[in-house]
């Protein structure tokens, strides 16, 4: 069942509201966002249209399945319909349907005094409360959100059990953090063809060519690396792969043409005849190849100035099948950096220090890589992303009003 959606109402919704307000206000960057009521109005009404056909799904499964046949459930994704829960349960209930209602944010979710800038910040959260759970991908992002519903909307609120109070319900809220699967990419390493030369010592980046991800900070700190340690001249490349994103944004056309000057001056400065420190490719390459990239990489640099999770970092470490093993970078402001511990942390604001990391782990002994590594590995192995999905499921599984524990007192 698709929905089907006029071409300019679409284009207010996605690259107005979507993509030009929540995407930056909820990275905490809130002079980037546009608060446009066309642009909100487009998004009321496409999160209307995904709600009609949501409760026409659940309407075909009333009449198909037996009566005994347990309760659907509906998963909603991301920021794109925040609000389509809130319209899903008032719709359902009126007519008498089964169902329960999950809703996961893969972007972080912003502090109180950031979120409280978008002019219809309340029928967001009553739009997600309309939920019987919540899920965000680390503790701060449900602290940040018990905490805007309690002081916009007046909810009771139990911080310690992530309980919200809403309508006469009670709303889960979970940390879940998103995973990978883990043994696909470790199969995908295992075969994957070498493409990198092995006399080149590689700092690989992969990303989304997003304002979010710190690219231009992060050519900085590599530039500043080479003035500063001239040692990894001739030695070490940074091979960044920058994959064309949201290219209607006027955002992230100004990105592109500040990477391509930022690219083009530092190799500029620094090419040898035998050698260019940069590498960069403003394109989508293949997942094998993509493989042997993080198979073969000496660091990896995963350096957003804020990211929901980040899956590169995971990724990157699963591919890490080679002995000794590569050096994991990563910001503390990705979800990734939270959980992450034996990566090298590294802020992505500080340049100077930045290059120090850097440089750090270019220079780090087999030993330490291959410990910290270990840890990394093991902890992705195990928290895959069947673990995540289970996690949500079960923790959907249990019916709030039949639990004690989770009813405010
Ligand atoms: C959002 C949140 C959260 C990248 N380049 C290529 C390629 N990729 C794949 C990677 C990875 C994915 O794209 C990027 O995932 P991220 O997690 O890094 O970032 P977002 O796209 O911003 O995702 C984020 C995520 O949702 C999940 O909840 O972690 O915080 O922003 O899987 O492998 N894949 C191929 N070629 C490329 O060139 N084939």
């Amino acid at each position: 069942m698709s929905v089907h959606i006029d071409p300019k109402i679409f284009d207010s919704y996605y690259n107005g509201c979507c993509n030009g307000t929540f995407w930056p206000l909820f990275h905490s960057m809130p002079d980037r966002a546009m608060f446009c009521a066309e642009h909100w109005r487009a998004y009321v009404q496409v999160n209307q249209e995904f709600a009609e056909k949501t409760i026409k799904a659940l309407e075909i499964l009333a009449k198909e399945e037996p009566a005994d046949s347990g309760t659907p459930l509906v998963w909603i994704h991301d920021y794109h319909l925040m609000l389509a829960a809130n319209t899903i349960r008032n719709i359902a209930e009126e007519r008498n349907l089964k169902f329960k209602l999950g809703f996961f944010l893969h972007i972080p979710f912003p502090p109180w005094d950031i979120f409280r800038l978008f002019p219809w910040s309340d029928e967001i959260l009553q739009g997600m409360l309309g939920c019987d759970m919540v899920g965000f991908h680390i503790e701060d992002y449900c602290l940040n959100f018990v905490d805007c519903c309690q002081r916009r909307l007046g909810c009771r609120v139990d911080r310690k059990n992530l309980l919200v109070e809403h309508g006469g319900r009670t709303v889960r809220i979970r940390p879940l953090p998103i995973a990978i699967p883990y043994e696909r990419f470790v199969q995908l390493a295992k075969a994957a063809p070498r493409v990198i030369d092995s006399k080149q010592k590689i700092v690989l980046g992969v990303d989304r060519l997003d304002y979010t991800k710190g690219l231009v900070h992060r050519l900085k700190a590599f530039e500043t690396l080479l003035e500063k340690h001239p040692e990894h001249r001739e030695k070490v490349t940074l091979l960044q792969i920058a994959v064309p994103s949201r290219t209607d944004v006027k955002e992230y056309q100004d990105l592109k043409e500040e990477m391509d000057q930022l690219v083009g001056r530092i190799n500029g400065r620094f090419t040898t005849p035998n050698w260019s420190p940069i590498r960069y490719i403003y394109g989508c390459i293949s997942q094998d190849e993509l493989a042997s990239f993080y198979r073969d990489a000496a660091v990896a640099l995963v350096t957003p100035l804020r990211d929901g999770m980040n899956l590169v970092a995971k990724e990157f470490v699963a591919c890490q099948i080679n002995s000794p093993p590569g050096v994991l970078v990563v910001s503390p402001f990705a979800g990734a950096g939270e959980m992450m511990h034996e990566a090298l942390i590294s802020n992505p604001y500080e340049i100077d220090a930045a290059a120090e990391v850097i440089h750090r782990a270019l220079t780090m002994p087999e030993d330490e890589r291959t410990l910290r590594m270990n840890y990394l590995r093991k902890r992705e192995k195990v928290h895959d992303v069947n673990y995540w999905m289970r996690s949500f499921l079960k923790a959907m599984g249990t019916l709030i009003t039949e639990d004690g524990d989770d009813v405010l007192p």
